[in-house]
């Protein structure tokens, strides 16, 4: 077997070619039906459904399965029948598995385009996210779409992304009925990038400094290892703390502030990964997470091996990922371990 090592480069690098063969892809990914995986839309005890004698299983496209795993992985947690579910449990954000959990969830879209187009050297490029101001510079219709002249919410009709459909998008029907969401196509993807008018705080992109910063955090996670932690990189470049590490509860920078900068569909949790920036958002996000492995000198006692939220321990297997693959797998330098690189010019002081 031959050891294949692709690189994600900036999208905004890829020449006009290479931009309709990437938008093309992901096109692709989310009209063509997953050849591997189908999703339950019932908790375990219906996932027979023995009255009608049938399964609660369905089929869903290459893109819409890296959503609903997405989705998955912030939804509450089933307890059993008539025990109802329990919230706040979250196995991909505010603990130490953000930056492993988003590292293979990339990894799977990857690979699922790589099959899908033959191509083992498909490779997802990256949106530095850190250039300040409140202009979304890849928010262009040869990209992820430009903004809409008809409505000031959605994309233009230009961009093939005004055609996609959001999955995932009725929570709150999921939770009250007690089933889990399905393949069934929604509205629109809205973005609105920095109008959120009534939290200024949101309508500004970080900075190239606060990139710098968050490198320079020394440890990796800090107890509780949650979205209070300070001094923590993982809390930083996840967005709960000043770029410097410092935990603020106002603060929202980094990764955080990207998303809620596009003020739509990629700015809620749950949703996010419908609008296909979420996509570059994560892979220069985890372009910073492997930058800091290679400065501050991988090793695996850095990664807490207990007292994590549920799910975000060392050990632990990553919610809802099949087969079994643990954070620590995931807690290595990309280039040497996992087959891709990153292509970035990092800022400097
Ligand atoms: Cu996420």
């Amino acid at each position: 077997m031959t050891f294949f090592l692709v690189v994600r480069r900036n999208i905004l690098d890829l020449r006009a070619e290479e931009r309709r063969r990437f938008i093309g892809a992901l096109d692709l990914a989310k009209n063509t039906v997953h050849p591997d995986y189908v999703i339950a839309t019932r908790h375990y005890n219906e996932l027979i459904d023995q009255e009608r004698n049938t399964t609660n299983f369905q089929n869903i496209s290459i893109y819409d399965f890296f959503v609903w795993t997405h989705y998955y992985s912030v939804s509450k947690t089933f307890l059993g029948p008539g025990q109802g579910s329990a919230g706040g449990i979250d196995f991909s954000h505010e603990g130490p598995a953000f930056l492993t959990w988003h590292r293979y969830h990339l990894m799977q879209l990857e690979r699922d385009i790589q099959n899908l187009l033959q191509d083992p050297s498909f490779a997802l490029p990256y949106w530095n996210f850190a250039i300040g101001g409140n202009e979304c510079d890849i928010c262009t219709d040869d990209l992820v779409g430009a903004r809409s002249n008809f409505d000031q919410n959605l994309l233009s009709p230009n961009s093939v992304f005004s055609r996609w459909q959001v999955v995932c998008e009725f929570v709150e029907d999921y939770e009250s009925l007690g089933t889990i969401c399905n393949n069934t196509a929604g509205n629109s993807i809205r973005r609105n990038p920095a109008g959120n008018i009534a939290r200024p705080m949101v309508q500004r992109l970080p900075e190239p400094e606060d990139v710098v910063l968050c490198l320079e955090v020394n440890l990796f996670d800090t107890p509780p290892f949650f979205s209070d932690s300070t001094e923590s990189f993982r809390n930083t470049i996840e967005g709960y703390s000043e770029p410097s590490g410092q935990y603020n509860p106002t603060v929202r920078s980094l990764h955080n502030l990207a998303h809620l900068f596009l003020n739509g569909t990629g700015g809620q949790t749950h949703l996010s990964p419908n609008d296909p920036i979420f996509v570059l958002l994560h892979t220069f996000t985890d372009a910073v997470f492997d930058e800091w492995l290679r400065r501050h000198n991988v090793d695996i006692n850095q990664y807490p091996l207990e007292d994590a939220p549920i799910g975000h321990n060392r050990q632990y297997n990553m919610v809802p990922f099949w087969p079994p693959v643990s954070n620590i797998e995931m807690f290595v330098l990309a280039t040497d371990n996992l087959g891709y690189s990153y292509d970035v010019q990092w800022p400097s002081k």
